[in-house]
């Protein structure tokens, strides 16, 4: 086991109490990697697998509170960022990538929920992207969290890769953008700062709650255990590939990822 086997991952998210999405999918990733996962509450949900109701962000201070008494003990092995919830607590996110620049950072950008709710106030994407700058190893938008970064719409493969190279540019690291909503195809696109790879998967039409979340864990995860960026994202995509398919319903509205624990490590 390397020393950094034996090192906690990092979740930076908000709390959906269905497990859905947030802290509670990214653990449960975390330990069936075979990883310990601790986190750092932003915000907290009340939510179902139907709609997310309301939400609260915690205070900045507080949230730095919670990381600063666990790095008293612990360095960690990587981070994942989800839900941030109030722009006004996007400089405690940029104070702790800012110790943290010498490991895996993976960003998800989770502007609005499944259910059509800002959880991240609009005008605070701006800031969102100058915090993030040069301190991240990959951002993973979806098309429309693509489209809210860099101020024009993406519908397809040509616009996701102008998207890709403005929000590279802009947050100085590598941009993997998710087109599984696109119209035909299911194609991801990562954009390293050189060139283009795409990831194509078979479209399935099943409406899933918290794919983004699964996403980003599993790929921080195949990053820490050392793989390239580009097998790690091509992993992760499998990963949720396998993941959506056997999702299932356990209340009347979105599916979630089901079942996570695994004996076998992916
Ligand atoms: O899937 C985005 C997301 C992330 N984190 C939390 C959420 C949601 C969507 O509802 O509630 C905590």
């Amino acid at each position: 086991m390397s020393a950094d086997e034996t090192k906690p991952l990092l979740s930076v998210a908000g709390y959906d109490p269905s497990s859905g999405a947030g802290v509670l999918l990214d653990l449960a990733l975390f330990r069936r990697f075979g990883y310990r996962g601790m986190a750092v509450l932003t915000a907290v949900t009340a939510q179902n697998t139907r709609e997310l109701r309301e939400f609260r962000c915690l205070p900045a201070h507080f949230i730095w509170s919670q990381y600063q008494t666990l790095v008293e003990e612990v360095s960690f092995a990587g981070i994942k960022v989800g839900m941030i919830g109030c722009g006004k607590n996007l400089p405690v996110l940029s104070a702790i990538l800012g110790e943290n620049e010498n490991i895996p950072v993976v960003v998800d950008p989770v502007f609005r929920s499944t259910s059509g709710t800002w959880l991240l106030e609009k005008e605070a994407i701006p800031s969102f992207v100058s915090e993030i700058r040069g301190k991240i190893s990959v951002l993973t938008p979806n098309l429309r969290e693509a489209g809210l970064i860099c101020g024009r719409r993406v519908r397809n493969l040509e616009e996701m890769k102008e998207a890709a190279r403005i929000i590279s540019d802009r947050v100085e690291s590598p941009c993997y953008i998710k087109g599984g909503h696109l119209e035909k195809r299911a194609v991801d696109l990562l954009f390293d700062g050189k060139g283009v790879r795409l990831f194509e998967k078979e479209k399935i039409r099943k409406n899933v709650h918290g794919t983004g979340c699964f996403f980003s864990a599993s790929l921080l995860c195949y990053l820490v255990k050392g793989h390239p960026l580009a097998k790690a994202c091509e992993l992760a995509s499998g990963l949720v590939h396998k993941g959506i398919k056997t999702s299932v319903r356990v209340g009347k509205g979105f599916y979630i990822f089901w079942p996570i624990f695994s004996s076998k490590t992916p």
